[in-house]
């Protein structure tokens, strides 16, 4: 799947309506006159790109500002005997998190038009319950990647931390692609045989949860060890409890969304 060559194999042969379904088209926001390009990467369950969803200097921002601060990863590891993550998984790569309020007003910038795009609230709050969470910037090396895994926590540490409790979950994943790959580092779903390339500003985003409020284990996903050059991603993950207005709980176990119907 880090190739590419199966997930390409696999969409050809996907039947027509599957592909039918696979659009291009203009997404609409909360501002009347804005639009963003969307692709869709699988529809059940859903998986989109935006295309040029960041200007060029917006992406170098994100990217020169982490410098500053990144730290090694702990996702899937054990620091101070508290496991971080859902499984065994770990990942190769350093990180930095720049929260909402940040001098450089770019960050909050972002922060709004993912609001726009998705409707959903997308603020961190010190207090009280947060739409989501602040950005968080990974750089991956040569060799950098990350196993599969699913991006909500579990029960434990959902018991220990504040922002679970007042924010819930992890709901939704807009992954930003900050810069272009030489080779390798693509993003990969392999329940779905989707893979995707690092386009530097795109975005891609996807629903861990359905509306029945139970996880969607079919969005098990990883990033492929990055072969030649280095790669750069920024992740808000949106938080279930603020949305509720937005996207309500389905009135039956396999409701969909009514955002797939543009
Ligand atoms: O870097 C990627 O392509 C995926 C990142 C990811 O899955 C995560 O941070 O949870």
């Amino acid at each position: 799947m880090c190739s590419g060559l199966s997930a390409n194999l696999i969409k050809c042969n996907k039947s027509t309506s599957v592909r039918s379904k696979l659009t291009c088209h203009y997404r609409r926001t909360l501002i009347p006159y804005k639009r963003w390009k969307e692709e869709v990467l699988n529809f059940d369950p859903w998986v989109a790109q935006l295309h040029d969803f960041m200007r060029d200097e917006e992406s170098d921002f994100f990217m020169q500002e982490s410098k500053k601060t990144l730290v090694p990863s702990v996702a899937g590891r054990v620091v101070d005997g508290v496991k971080y993550g859902t499984t065994g998984y770990v990942r190769v790569g350093k990180v930095a998190w720049f929260l909402d309020n940040h001098t450089d007003p770019t960050v909050g910038l972002i922060s709004r038009r993912i609001e726009e795009l998705t409707t959903f609230d997308t603020k961190w709050r010190e207090t009280g319950p947060s739409g989501a969470e602040p950005f968080q910037t990974v750089g991956y090396g040569i060799g950098g990647n990350l196993m599969p895994h699913m991006d909500h926590h579990n029960a434990s540490k959902f018991e220990r931390d504040g922002m679970m409790k007042n924010s819930g979950n992890r709901m939704v994943t807009m992954l930003l692609y900050l810069n272009d790959v030489e080779k390798g580092g693509a993003t990969v779903w392999p329940k779905l045989n989707v893979s995707f390339f690092p386009v530097k500003n795109a975005a891609v985003y996807w629903f861990n949860y359905k509306r029945s409020g139970e996880v969607d284990r079919r969005l098990v996903h990883a990033a492929c060890p990055v072969i030649l050059g280095h790669k750069w991603v920024a992740t808000k993950w949106i938080r279930e409890k603020n949305q509720f207005k937005s996207r309500p709980c389905g009135l039956h176990p396999n409701s969909t969304d009514t955002y797939l119907y543009i």
